[in-house]
Order: C-alpha cells, then sequence, then structure tokens
C-alpha cells in the first residue's frame, strides 16, 4: 500500500483526514463517496488538474506520481484511490463495506482490483480519446517527463497531445464492454456487484459509469447498470461527493466543451 513516510512539516502538520482531489476524477470520486458513507469528517484540498497544479513540488511531495486523489490521514500520505479505500475501510471499519462471507471478499476485492487496472487502458484511453483530452500542454511535457517517475504515464500524456490512436480507443472500448456486460448479468437479479448490500465494489465502480456517461459512452445496451447507478443514486453520499462536484453544465454541453479545450490545449498553446 503507498503510504508515504514523510518528513515535510507542511505534511506532518495536518491533523485528521484531508482529501486532495479533483471533481470530475472518477478516482477521486469513489474516496470521496467512502468517506461520506461512514461519515468521517474531512478537509478538502481541490486540486486543479487543468492549471497542473498537480505538477507543483508541494503536490509532490504528497504524492510522488502527481496524481489526485490523496489523502493524508494525521500526516501521513495514502496514494492510490483501491488502496485508499482498503486504508479507510480496515482503519474505521463501521459502517461496514465489505461482505460477510470470504467469497464476497475475494469477489469485492477483484472488482476493485479491476477498476484500478483498467483505469489507464480503458478508461482514460476512452476518456481522453473521445473528447481529443489532453491535460498537459507541449511546454509543460519536457519537467513532466523530468518529474514524473510513472513512465506510462508521461508516455500516455504526450500520446494524448499527439491524439490517443483510434486503435486503442477500439481496444479501450472492447475491455469496457467486456466489464460492463460482466456487470450487466450480474446487477439484472441483484442490487449490488457483491453481497446484497453496498460494497467497495459498487463505491469503486460507480464513477466509472458517471464519468463515461458524462463523454458520452453508450450505456443503452445496459439498463440494469442503470438502475444500479440510480439505486444508488438515491443514497444522500452520491450527492455530496459526487454530483455536487461535478461542473455545473448541462452533461449534453460537457463532451462538447471538453473536446474545445482539449483542441486549445493541443493546438492553440506551445
Ligand atoms: N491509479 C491512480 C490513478 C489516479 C489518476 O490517474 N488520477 C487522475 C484523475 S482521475 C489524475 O490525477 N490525472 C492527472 C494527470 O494524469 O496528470 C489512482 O487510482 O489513484
Amino acid at each position: 500500500m503507498p503510504v508515504l513516510h514523510t518528513q515535510s512539516p507542511e505534511i506532518l502538520k495536518m491533523e485528521g483526514l484531508h482529501l486532495f482531489h479533483a471533481g470530475l476524477s472518477n478516482c477521486s470520486m469513489r474516496v470521496r463517496l467512502l468517506l461520506d458513507e461512514k461519515g468521517l469528517e474531512w478537509t478538502s484540498h481541490p486540486v486543479d488538474l487543468g492549471k497542473q497544479e498537480n505538477l507543483t513540488d508541494e503536490y509532490f511531495r504528497i504524492n510522488p506520481k502527481g496524481l489526485v486523489p490523496a489523502l493524508v490521514d494525521d500526516g501521513v500520505p495514502v496514494t492510490e484511490s483501491a488502496d485508499i479505500l482498503f486504508y479507510l475501510e480496515e482503519k474505521f471499519p463501521q459502517p461496514s463495506f465489505t461482505p460477510d462471507s470470504t467469497p464476497d471478499q475475494a469477489a469485492m476485492k477483484e472488482w476493485v482490483d479491476l477498476a484500478a487496472d483498467l483505469h489507464m487502458k480503458a478508461i482514460k484511453t476512452y476518456v481522453y480519446g473521445s473528447t481529443g483530452g489532453a491535460t498537459k500542454k507541449r511546454s509543460d511535457m519536457k519537467r513532466y517527463a523530468e518529474i514524473e517517475p510513472d513512465k506510462a504515464l508521461v508516455e500516455f500524456h504526450q500520446k494524448a497531445l499527439d491524439g490517443i490512436p483510434e486503435e486503442e480507443v477500439a481496444q479501450a472500448v472492447q475491455m469496457l464492454e467486456t466489464v460492463f456486460a460482466r456487470m450487466e448479468a450480474r446487477l439484472k437479479d441483484h442490487a449490488y456487484l457483491v453481497g446484497d448490500r453496498i460494497s467497495l465494489a459498487d463505491i469503486a465502480w460507480i464513477p466509472q459509469y458517471v464519468v463515461l456517461s458524462f463523454v458520452g459512452f453508450d450505456f443503452s445496451p445496459y439498463p440494469a447498470i442503470k438502475a444500479w447507478d440510480h439505486r444508488i443514486g438515491e443514497r444522500s453520499t452520491y450527492k455530496t461527493a459526487i454530483t455536487d462536484w461535478l461542473p455545473k453544465v448541462p452533461t449534453w454541453l460537457m463532451l462538447p466543451m471538453m473536446k474545445v479545450s482539449s483542441w486549445w490545449r493541443r493546438h492553440l498553446t506551445q
């Protein structure tokens, strides 16, 4: 689990739970959702990815990969959203988001791991590919390549600037269709992904539905997934952890806006 032992006085003096996060980031959403479901108090530190606030020296001291989310718990940074979910579940076990039986616990872990595994190759590839997305400017790339230890991320952002190749987007769609078909089969006759109550599996995957819907992914073949989103959407935490942090624009306008801002970054900036 990526838990950082820092010497930074600014981080060490943070008391309680502090979340560094971004509104439309699916990885941030799942952590906000669990924090709110557990009724935990947390201090919000919004990180503007468009303004590259995640690439400052201060932020790299919290998350050495410059990604959101990052949790700081009494001066200890914890990164990787899936790991943060397990960290919070262990440290604050009640209310529980872990099913009772061992097979269900294994199934839950498999769903959470799958969300982590598909993040870059399917979710991020689809989102950036379908919006023509680029969150970095060409002029950011030299410094980014120097400070970012995860070279796959550097390669991804470079590729995004040049346009994610269509065949990679098509592969992402295929991976997503496979996983959503599996989810649909489960949710046709179950309320939740695992067991009979909401678990970390649902908390890890709901944000994928939200973000992919925003960028126009076609969920019409998956009515049970839509009903599951609706069911979870009735919980008060869906509003406090997800809806309240989304851009205040109609969903239909989101994709064109993202396309314009990506085009601007790719073509009109150095
Ligand atoms: N595996 C990481 C992925 C985090 C991630 O990619 N976060 C995105 C937002 S969803 C981000 O920080 N993007 C900024 C960037 O790539 O520079 C996690 O689960 O926390």
